[in-house]
């Protein structure tokens, strides 16, 4: 392939656009996707002669359009242009390797890039040559992929999943690489609903810039999907925001998600911590449920005018379901309107888990957990060489539990392989919600390692360490990667000459390697941590007695010489001497940390939970510790060792130990005992709980339809107001799974029994599982909320026949058949997969099939599945609004007591919301333009004079009766947001 050049027109271009960008407030496009959708192209249409013969259905796959239609992909782009677009995205949101393999054209991405990048630069440049005043740009859309990397699909492992950093990497870089080459001027990192899979893109096209040899700026756009306000894989935007700012992008934003409105706020944040510009564009408005949205075009205007007015934008558009009109609305409202000053933020260091943790002059000691540590604890490496992976884990919740704000994860042992190790052990605290809120230390002395570690990492991670032993060349390769990964670093003050015991080289070290961090590996000051070692005292060898001393006066030095520069440590290497004596180990640790907070040690590793507090250590105990520490005297080991044996582990010397968690929850009755602990995921107790429980009722069923189903419920609840986030549900499920694992054997021994004895049953609970068939519908690829309904199911005892995405109907209702299922459930996330449920639901009813279809997915709703899909199939049909609902419904279908009442009741459910939209459809009859202007406001005072105000100000009124005024209230939107269901007015009454 001939050489990809910068080019001299866009290297001015790309020159122009900070200043552009301090100008005014840039506008970017609308949908691609809703232009498209209005040619109504068929099959045929998308294949085009080119693709005529291609052996999989190409209908949706909009980004073929580039090679098919580049003449409808070009005219989208013109009329964006010409509704006053400063910015135009290329045709390519699932234009990766990972996403075109579902369409079977993963070959052809690089090329499908480079042309959708050219059709969109000659559009940008045929608008600039017609008004140079007004130069036009084309951001190369590079979109999420249809995989997450941070979620397991299999309900057996939390630790699996179904794509990888480096198949990220390669395809983010492959796409990118075709959208240069055609033209782009910017790379647009988008819809990012994972910020694993976005520090992936981040990382592609910094390895691409190396590979070109000259850089576009970058855009990150995140995405928030529920009302928690989180991203899908529960990260807050500021720990969003954290996590890809090493990108140092043209802007950061939101777009897609929840329209103008909703989004507002989280823009606004964004704005208030972002040092570079803020973009939005988000949906037309909220999803209507028809594939279309509760479109309110002036709304969505004048939300984005006020945000600009607050001085919260500096590039503004739109996502799905606009249109052109939007864009010149849009545009109209900013117009003229000053963009946001970009704010100059303190320096600290900022990481983040789920959610952000910064650290600064004024932050208090951070605690990173040390426990997690196969060299640090025999305990967690017998777990982890075991395979005993839920208890590896639950050692990285006690650290947090008692306080830790960090952790530290070590896998350095001969005889593990490290490297799978640590992927693995990431993997599986990163659906832990309660561990994975806290940013990791990534801790190895083999670069390999530490690799792996971040690439299993959604926030912004510390390495822990690089170090100068192996000299600059090799220090450096590693600085630089670290930060492509996004990566603040711990510097540990060794250099060729090994490790740094005296003051002097201590400090001399730190400055070296953070000055060629700073100047040499791009980093920012905050981001560099000195670590000038902790070594042991009490060795019994006269040297090391001056180790803690050198340690603090070190601190006390580079605090001075270094203003800003974080200090860290490994605090319980000093007390190694005293191993086997806890007690004694933990006073050290408090003694020496007392000095050394005061000498500015800013984070230490440390046993968390474990550090008895300063004045509570029994004053022998700490004066001996403070000899030792400080170096007080030449007998202070001795002194020391003759006092340790009365202390021996009898924690006598620590009245206080801090952390542990609040168990207060366990006096509870048994029954909110099992609700506290699928609403909270804790795994902990669930085996004895669920016996207590079982013994209690009468039968083992009783035990998951009463306490665990309402605990279910109750998450389902949280989840749907925002209180939770999505991997917690998915969390509480696999909490349930051992709930229901453990009573399965009761269930079958009892049905043994029933048949036994000759009895059939009273058909109550005669099934405990049932059978479900999923498939994404055709035409549409994406499967990651049908992936983690599939683990809430699994968890839940149900066996779930997962057929993938693009399934046609045949082999849907085939597998059901042959399966002998219970239920059937699709999904999709596009709007032509509503279409395509028609086409299914149409096709089991031809069939004869009676059993319940269940429709799901981010386009789907009541409203459409009332609307269109019930009277096309008698069988029952019923939406499942999110993940943490299913297993309720499928529960009340399952159960004969339940299931006609429940399917009359969503019957009737649904007739009404026919009934309404029906009506709705009248109301929302459009006049037409002749109509409206006919029907225009005539007004003429003359004829009738404008009455003088009886009064002008504000009036107070006293005497107002609330219950009357409560009666003109319109209830019908909140119902309608709350998702009651019926006839409103009658549930007022
Ligand atoms: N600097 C940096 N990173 C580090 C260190 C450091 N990482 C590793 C280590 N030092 C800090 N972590 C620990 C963890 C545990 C112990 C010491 C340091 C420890 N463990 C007990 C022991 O070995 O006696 C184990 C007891 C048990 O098995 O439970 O002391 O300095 N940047």
């Amino acid at each position: 392939m001939a050489e990809i050049e910068l080019g001299e027109a866009r290297a001015q271009r790309i020159e122009r656009l900070p200043g552009l960008l301090r100008e005014r407030i840039l506008v970017l496009d609308g949908a691609m996707g809703t232009l498209i959708q209005s040619h109504e192209l068929d099959e045929a249409g998308f294949r085009g002669e080119r693709f005529a013969e291609h052996s999989r259905d190409l209908r949706g796959a909009n980004e073929v359009l580039n090679l098919v239609r580049p003449d409808i992909v070009r005219a989208i782009h013109a009329q964006y242009l010409d509704a006053g677009a400063d910015v135009v995205s290329t045709n390519t949101f699932n234009a990766t390797r990972i996403s075109m393999a579902e369409y079977g054209l993963e070959s052809l991405v690089e090329e499908i890039n480079r042309a959708a990048a050219s059709i969109a630069r000659e559009a940008a440049d045929e608008a600039t040559a017609t008004n140079p005043d007004k130069p036009r740009f084309v951001a190369g859309s590079l979109g999420p992929t249809n995989k997450t990397a941070s979620i397991s699909p299999d309900v057996n492992d939390p630790g699996a999943r179904n794509v990888t950093w480096d198949e990220l990497v390669t395809a983010y870089q492959e796409a990118g690489r075709g959208l240069v080459a055609g033209g782009a001027d910017i790379l647009l990192i988008e819809t990012i609903f994972d910020t694993l899979n976005g520090k992936a893109a981040i990382f592609a096209v910094e390895a691409l810039f190396d590979e070109l040899g000259f850089r576009l700026p970058v855009i990150v756009s995140g995405t928030i999907t529920d009302q928690s306000g989180r991203m899908l894989t529960g990260q807050t935007v500021g720990a969003f925001w954290d996590s890809v700012r090493h990108a140092r992008p043209l802007a950061v934003g939101l777009n897609c998600a929840l329209g103008a409105r909703m989004l507002r706020p989280y823009v606004a944040e964004l704005a208030r911590i972002a040092d570079v510009p803020v973009v939005t564009y988000p949906n037309a408005g909220l999803p209507d449920g028809f594939g279309g949205y509760h479109d309110n075009l002036p709304e969505t205007a004048s939300v984005l005018g006020q945000l600009a007015l607050e001085g919260g934008l500096n590039l503004v558009g739109s996502c799905c379901g606009t249109t052109p009109d939007h864009t010149r609305a849009i545009a109209a409202a900013v117009a003229g309107v000053a963009p946001r000053a970009v704010p100059v933020v303190e320096p600290r260091t900022r990481l983040s888990g789920l959610e952000a943790l910064d650290i600064g002059p004024d932050s208090l000691f951070a605690n990173i957990g040390e426990r997690t540590n196969v060299t640090g604890s025999r305990a967690f490496a017998r777990l982890i060489k075991e395979d005993r992976m839920d208890d590896a884990v639950a050692i990285a919740r006690q650290q947090v539990d008692a306080g830790a704000q960090l952790v530290d994860v070590n896998m350095d042992e001969a005889l593990l392989d490290s490297e799978a190790a640590m992927a693995r052990f990431l993997n599986l605290i990163a659906v832990e919600p309660d561990i994975a809120k806290v940013p990791v230390v990534i801790d190895s002395s083999k670069w390999t390692v530490i690799e792996e570690g971040l690439k299993h990492v959604q926030g912004r991670p510390i390495v822990n360490s690089l170090s100068l032993k192996e000299g600059e060349g090799e220090f450096l390769r590693q600085a630089r990667l670290a930060r492509r990964y996004g990566a603040a670093v711990i510097v540990m003050a060794f250099d060729e000459q090994g490790q740094a015991d005296t003051v002097e080289r201590k400090v001399a070290i730190g400055k070296r390697a953070r000055q060629l961090l700073i100047d040499q590996a791009g980093f920012d000051a905050t981001d560099v941590i000195l670590d000038p070692n902790i070594f042991a005292v009490g060795t019994g060898i006269e040297e090391h007695a001056g180790y803690g001393l050198a340690y603090l006066e070190a601190v006390r030095r580079i605090k001075k010489e270094l203003p800003g520069t974080l200090v860290s440590g490994g605090v319980s290497n000093l007390s190694f001497s005293f191993r086997g004596n806890d007690t004694v180990r933990e006073a050290i640790h408090s003694v020496f940390l007392y000095h050394a907070i005061k000498a500015g040690m800013d984070m230490g590793i440390v046993n968390a939970g474990a550090l008895p507090v300063y004045d509570d250590i029994e004053p022998r105990l700490r004066e001996a510790a403070e000899d030792l520490v400080l170096n007080r005297r030449p007998d202070a080991t001795e002194r020391m060792l003759e006092i340790a044996t009365e202390f021996a582990n009898s924690g006598a010397g620590n009245v206080a130990t801090a952390g542990g968690r609040d168990m207060a929850w366990r006096e509870a009755p048994v029954n909110e005992r099992l609700r506290r602990a699928l609403i909270e995921g804790v795994a902990d107790f669930i085996v004895d709980d669920t016996e207590e429980a079982r013994k209690a009722a009468a039968r083992p069923l009783d035990v998951i339809e009463g306490p665990l189903m309402a605990g279910m419920d109750a998450v389902g609840d949280l989840f749907g107001s925002g209180r939770m986030f999505l991997p917690q549900v998915v969390k509480s499920a696999r909490v349930m799974k051992q709930a229901v694992a453990y009573l399965v054997p009761f269930i079958e021994a009892e049905k043994a029994a029933d048949l036994a004895a000759g009895r059939t049953g009273n058909g109550h609970g005669q099934r405990v599982v049932g059978t479900i068939v999923m498939a994404t519908v055709k035409g549409d690829v994406h499967d990651i909320g049908k992936n983690i309904v599939g683990v809430v199911l699994g968890c839940n005892g149900y066996r779930v026949i997962d057929l993938g995405v693009m399934v046609p109907w045949p082999k849907i209702l085939e597998t059901a058949r042959a399966e002998n299922a219970d239920f059937i459930g699709l999904s999709g996330l596009i709007t032509p997969s509503l279409e395509e449920m028609r086409t299914v639901a149409t096709e089991m009813e031809r069939e004869g099939m009676t059993l319940p279809l269940l429709i799901g997915g981010a386009t789907t709703s009541r409203a459409h599945t009332a609307v269109k899909l019930e009277p096309a199939y008698s069988g029952p049909v019923v939406h499942v609004v999110d993940a943490s609902r299913a297993v309720g419904v499928v529960r009340s279908l399952l159960d004969p007591a339940q299931r006609d009442g429940f399917v009359a009741t969503m019957r009737e459910s649904y007739t009404e919301l026919r009934r309404q939209f029906s009506e709705r459809d009248d109301r929302t009859r459009r006049l037409t333009l002749e109509e409206a202007r006919a029907n225009r406001l005539q007004l003429d005072f003359a004829a009738t004079p404008a009455p003088t105000p009886t009064f002008i100000g504000a009036r107070a009124l006293h005497d107002i009766d609330l219950a009357e005024l409560a009666t003109y209230i319109d209830w019908t939107p909140f119902f309608a947001t709350w998702e009651i269901p019926g006839h409103y007015p009658e549930i007022l009454s």
